[in-house]
């Protein structure tokens, strides 16, 4: 019998989907899972008839697969990786390949690389997204790990992947030991984003302008045929228009608290650790926190009512203004993310490649749009740009892009509407652009109670001045002094 090019692990949604995907570009595939009768009733259902193993036993599984072995472990994030880990090496020989294709969290996979590295083989964490359908028909690949895997794993995964209009794969080498997982890791954090900065911009029209569910259908079609244009304006409009049996629009009826599995707030802890103001995703995780207080905010409510000001306005313009603000939010977002991912490759010592990021992310995965087509442009015409903002394309944008964003802003401050990503991306902003901040004053503090020094204007930096600000702190300085 013909052995299989690679096996799969964990029949659930995202790996059957992927076997699926395999199969039907060509690939033999052999699968197992802990639950074996799961492989039974998948190898006499939607795999019968097709180039796929059902097998009951790791022994089974790794007898079957052509050397070296590559096997791709779809099962929940966390201790069931590394317990299947532990089951399949002793099967496994000097080159063989573990792909993690679950959303491991990156300092897992950095780990793990090192584990499965000592002995002797090689590791793969691949971020996938894309969900089930993706899974299916092309999802967005993000691979790293060990390097001499890439050669064997590309043409499987380069086949199933997503790809944009002149055929590029959206799947690309990332980087070492955990820079694909840190990557997709970003991508959900971005993806948190995109979703608050929509919600925001739904309820700027909902609350502020009185629109209906069936006119913000109309407004978010619209939007997609501009620079907007994404799956995520595209399904918007699709839940804005949906209605059920009885006529009645099915969003108007879900209750408002957002639920996470955690991918946001690991993004936004990674920067936190990093030093980088990822300002827009830390507030969507927050939002999604503040939305699942529904209890509380009833009773605030109540505390505190207030009614929205009728808008008197060109209602038409006022729409095109929070189009333009989502706009420059969203390049606020994806700006920050990048830098996050630019810090990180320093920490960590990987090579990104920045524009094939944004090409991953081109296609296949849920924050898939033509704007990322922009990002790539941008990078590969500059893989050193310091900052999104700052490339020709953006910078001119952004600026067309401001006053528009100003006054959405200041409206939802007035009305008494929550706009924490639009504003605080706008804040962002606001301080990138600011060569001298507050922070002297700051600096004044921190010596005055602590002694932890300053640099001075009007002296080279890397000199460090303490004052002994109130005649009898003494003239000793701290020690450490943090920038
Ligand atoms: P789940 O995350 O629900 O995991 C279920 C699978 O894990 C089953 O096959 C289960 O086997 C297996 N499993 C568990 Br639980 N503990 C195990 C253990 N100790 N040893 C071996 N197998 C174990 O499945 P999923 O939703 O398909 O997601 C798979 C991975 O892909 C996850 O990391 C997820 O975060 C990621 N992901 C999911 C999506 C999505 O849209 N769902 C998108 C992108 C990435 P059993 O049948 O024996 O219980």
């Amino acid at each position: 019998m013909k052995k299989a090019d690679i096996g799969l692990v964990g029949l659930a949604v995202m790996g059957e989907n992927l076997v699926m995907n395999m199969e039907s570009k060509g690939f033999t595939v052999a699968v197992y899972n802990r639950t074996t009768e799961k492989v039974q009733k998948f190898v006499e259902g939607r795999a019968a008839g097709k180039n796929i193993i059902g097998t009951y036993s790791m022994e089974e599984l790794t007898a079957s697969l052509e050397k070296p072995r590559k096997i791709m472990m779809m099962v929940k994030a966390g201790q069931a990786v590394d317990a299947l880990i532990d089951q399949l090496l002793p099967y496994l020989e000097e080159g063989d390949i573990l792909i993690d294709g679950g959303n491991s969290h990156f300092p897992d996979t950095i780990r793990r690389t090192a584990y499965v590295e000592s002995k002797g083989l090689l590791y793969v964490g691949c971020g996938v997204s894309g969900g089930e359908e993706g899974a299916l028909n092309g999802p967005s690949m993000m691979p790293g790990g060990s390097p001499q895997a890439w050669e064997s794993v590309k043409p499987i995964f380069q086949a199933i992947c997503a790809k944009v209009e002149d055929g590029a794969a959206c799947c690309d080498w990332v980087g070492e030991n955990g820079a694909g997982h840190f990557v997709k890791m970003v991508h959900n954090g971005i993806e948190y984003g995109d979703m608050q900065l929509i919600c925001e911009a739904y309820q700027l029209m909902k609350d502020g302008l009185g629109m209906s569910a069936e006119e913000m259908h109309e407004v978010f079609a619209e939007w997609n045929k501009t620079e907007l244009d994404s799956y995520l304006i595209e399904i918007t409009r699709d839940i804005l228009g949906y209605k059920d049996e009885k006529g009645e629009t099915v969003v108007d009826y879900i209750l408002d608290t957002a639920g996470q599995k955690g991918t946001g707030k690991w993004t936004a802890v990674a920067a936190l650790d990093e030093g980088v103001p990822l300002t827009l995703i830390g507030e969507a995780v927050f939002s999604r926190c503040l939305s699942a207080m529904k209890a509380e905010r009833v009773n605030a409510a109540k505390v505190f009512p207030k009614e929205v000001p009728a808008f008197e306005g060109d209602k038409a313009a006022f729409v095109e203004c929070i189009r333009k603000a989502l706009y420059a939010s969203k390049i606020i977002s994806y700006a920050q993310g990048y830098t996050l991912m630019r810090t990180a490759a320093k920490t960590y010592d990987w090579n990104l490649n920045y524009g094939g990021i944004a090409l991953m992310w081109r296609g296949g995965c849920i924050i898939r749009s033509v704007f990322l087509g922009k990002i790539k442009e941008a990078f590969d015409k500059n893989p050193a740009l310091e900052n999104l903002l700052l490339d020709d394309y953006f910078a001119e944008t952004i600026k067309g892009l401001v006053p528009a964003w100003r006054e959405v802003v200041a409206y939802a401050v007035k009305a008494g509407i929550p706009m924490p990503a639009f504003s605080s991306a706008l804040n962002y902003f606001d301080g990138y652009t600011t060569d001298t901040l507050p922070a002297n004053l700051l600096q004044a503090q921190r010596d005055y109670f602590g002694a932890h020094t300053y640099e001075r204007i009007d002296q080279p930096r890397g000199q460090f001045f303490h004052t002994n600000w109130t005649g009898h702190g003494g003239d000793t300085a701290a020690g450490v002094y943090n920038a």
